[in-house]
């Protein structure tokens, strides 16, 4: 069981208690030269928090507006020190209007929370920058030796979080959950003062760069929670089947192999219970450390597929702590030119999604969000989507494990990255390493990917490499992959996918626009593909654009035939397709808001290549691709 014995990669879990001083430092040195330090970007992320105590601090905050950073920075643009009455972290409203302050959080200043600050004032729809969140709350806190942690599903882009003038710490990414512990004795029980400053300013050393066609939504745009857990708690678990041999079915009774981490290292004595009531499983594993591994046989399992997608019950406890979860029992891998779920060949008929919801042009976060998108996914007869291009709102992924929907997850390592950089690098594996992190139960995700047309280079393969690298340390049960690029045009029309990644990814997947970028889209008919590697081959997007309501003929550009007809070539290709073409996620699911698309009669900001448009209407090419995966349900499974 290699992987699972990965997490203790991260730096602190190397240092013994028993080692003294001078040995840790010669400890800590050797593995920052190994490039260990790197690795952990936040090892204390807490999961499965839906089952854990919470307050939650969802609800209405109030705001400052700070384009210029003034409650951060002082007039030589040095950072404030915390106490500095000037800072935005630390007064209130003014006391009295004779009180010199030109600052404070005034209700007429209101924002709802979770959501972006875009949709909810027509004066932020463009907004890129400083908007500082607060509000108060009430806490009658334990006093038994409990632990606290402000827990943020996730804010866009970069969070300083602080509690009564105290900064608990500062996240970057825009799209993963974090966690800073609360000191118990910060907490009061009446008027606790949370301030959290949300900045959504793009650089290009960050991830995603300055580049993305999609919409830079900032805000706190998930969940907010204080979480109440005792001393030592259940911090993150695996309950997964273990990965089968090569090419094989999971065994009648397969084995499930896994860890429970502790926030600290447990007493003497202390044992891990993991309870499957469904399948009668009650198991006892000794805490002999911070990270307990756990193996066991399921029998009479039953096996999750997008037909049977079943979830079983599962509960972790310690005498101290219990964290409850449902998860769905499968096997997945790439194996010579297939991919096997279950042991099985199977054909991915998906969509790429983005994490908006069209219709009231905002970033999804709700339940309600997830139904919508996810349903649209299924009217196209999908069994699969490829959540583009950053990790959705966990109310996503959970919701694909209860309907049976295959999930492809992305970070946004989204085209010109800084590939050269090492702090970028850490930067992509920390949002690598909360994602997988966040979601490692959930049996609907088969592919961690690492990126999206990331251009061919030297610098940008060993970057990659090591993402994938990473990728499969932390989680060897699934595969990993990134949509690489082709040059198109090879000789006799065939259109070879051989940029070096791929001898490093599992799946094989390339965005290909014939017809869209580049000729007219019957340059499908002459048109072949292959690729080197002996591997699966997957095309993770291709579309062209049409707005809903326009109506002209097949080669007018930007009308729904020209998308139609798009369709009707691409997927008369697709028959033509190699044997080791395993499925395709066309762009995109619905048409989508994003800064670059100003053509002023047909995008107006809005990239059109949904096949449902922004209200939530089918486009002509809807039905072309339908037809296909119908088809395919049949023939190909
Ligand atoms: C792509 C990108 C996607 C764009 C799309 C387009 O290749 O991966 O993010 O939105 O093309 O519409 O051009």
């Amino acid at each position: 069981m290699p992987w699972i014995l990965k997490p203790t990669d991260k730096l602190n879990l190397y240092l013994k208690p028993e080692m003294n001083k001078p040995v840790r430092y010669l400890f800590i040195l050797i593995l920052t030269v190994l490039g260990v330090s790197r690795l952990s970007a936040q090892n204390n992320l807490i999961t499965n928090v839906q089952s854990r105590k919470a307050l939650s601090l969802n609800g209405t905050w109030q705001y400052i507006v700070d384009p210029y950073e003034t409650g951060f920075y002082d007039y030589r643009f040095k950072e404030l020190k915390e106490d500095n009455p000037d800072a935005y972290w630390n007064t209130d409203i003014p006391k009295n209007k004779s009180e010199k302050k030109e600052h404070g959080y005034a209700d007429k200043y209101s924002i709802t929370v979770p959501g972006d600050w875009n949709h909810q004032k027509p004066e932020f729809l463009f907004y890129e920058g400083t908007i500082w969140y607060k509000r108060s709350f009430d806490y009658q806190k334990p006093t038994d030796g409990s632990k606290f942690y402000l827990w943020f599903g996730a804010v866009n882009y970069r969070a300083d979080v602080y509690l009564n003038g105290k900064k608990l710490g500062m996240h970057k990414g825009g799209f993963t959950p974090f966690n800073f512990e609360v000191p118990a004795a910060l907490l009061k029980e009446k008027g606790n003062f949370l301030v959290v400053k949300v900045d959504n300013k793009r650089y290009a050393d960050e991830v995603p760069t300055l580049n993305t066609d999609w919409w830079n939504y900032g805000g706190i745009t998930r969940d907010v929670k204080l979480l109440e857990l005792p001393a030592t708690f259940i911090q993150d678990f695996v309950v997964q089947l273990k990965k089968p041999l090569p090419g094989q079915a999971p065994a009648k009774t397969p084995e499930v192999d896994g860890w429970v981490k502790l926030n600290q290292a447990p007493a003497a004595g202390e044992v891990v219970n993991v309870e499957i009531p469904q399948l009668g499983i009650k198991k006892q594993f000794a805490a002999t450390g911070q990270l307990v591994p756990i193996n066991f046989t399921l029998p009479k399992v039953q096996l999750w597929s997008p037909g049977n997608p079943v979830l079983y019950k599962v509960i972790v406890s310690t005498k101290t702590d219990r964290s409850e979860d449902k998860i769905g029992f499968r096997t997945i891998e790439a194996y010579g030119k297939q991919v096997l779920l279950n042991g099985k060949p199977i054909f991915m008929r998906g969509i790429c999604i983005h994490g908006e919801n069209p219709k009231e042009v905002r970033r999804a976060y709700t339940r309600a969000d997830a139904e919508y998108l996810l349903g649209k996914a299924k009217e196209l007869n999908c069994n699969m989507v490829r959540l583009a291009h950053y990790p959705h709102d966990e109310t996503m992924t959970r919701l694909a494990d209860s309907l049976g929907i295959l999930v492809w997850s992305e970070i946004p390592v989204y085209w010109t990255i800084q590939f050269t950089s090492n702090e970028v690098l850490d930067k992509a594996k920390a949002q690598l390493e909360e994602m997988i992190t966040r979601d490692h139960n959930r049996a609907s995700i088969i592919i961690w990917s690492v990126g999206n047309e990331t251009p061919v280079s030297p610098a940008r393969t060993d970057f990659m490499h090591s993402l994938i690298t990473r990728a499969k340390q932390l989680d060897g049960t699934r595969m990993v992959s990134a949509a690489l690029e082709v040059s198109n045009g090879g000789l006799n029309n065939l259109n070879v996918v051989d940029d070096p990644l791929g001898e490093f990814v599992d799946l094989v997947a390339f965005n290909e626009y014939l017809g869209w970028y580049g000729g007219m889209p019957d340059k499908c008919r002459t048109t072949n593909w292959s690729t080197p590697y002996n591997k699966p081959l997957f095309i993770s997007e291709t579309g062209a654009e049409g707005k809903s309501g326009f109506h002209a003929d097949s080669l007018t550009r930007f009308d729904e035939e020209f998308q139609e007809w798009y369709f009707k070539e691409q997927t008369a290709m697709l028959k033509r397709m190699p044997d080791n073409f395993v499925g395709i996620t066309p762009w995109v699911l619905n048409d989508f808001k994003s800064p670059k698309r100003n053509n002023p009669y047909y995008q107006e900001g809005w990239n059109r290549k949904g096949l449902f448009d922004d209200k939530g209407n089918k486009k002509k090419a809807f039905y072309v691709m339908k037809a296909y995966y119908d088809e395919m349900e049949k023939t190909k499974q």
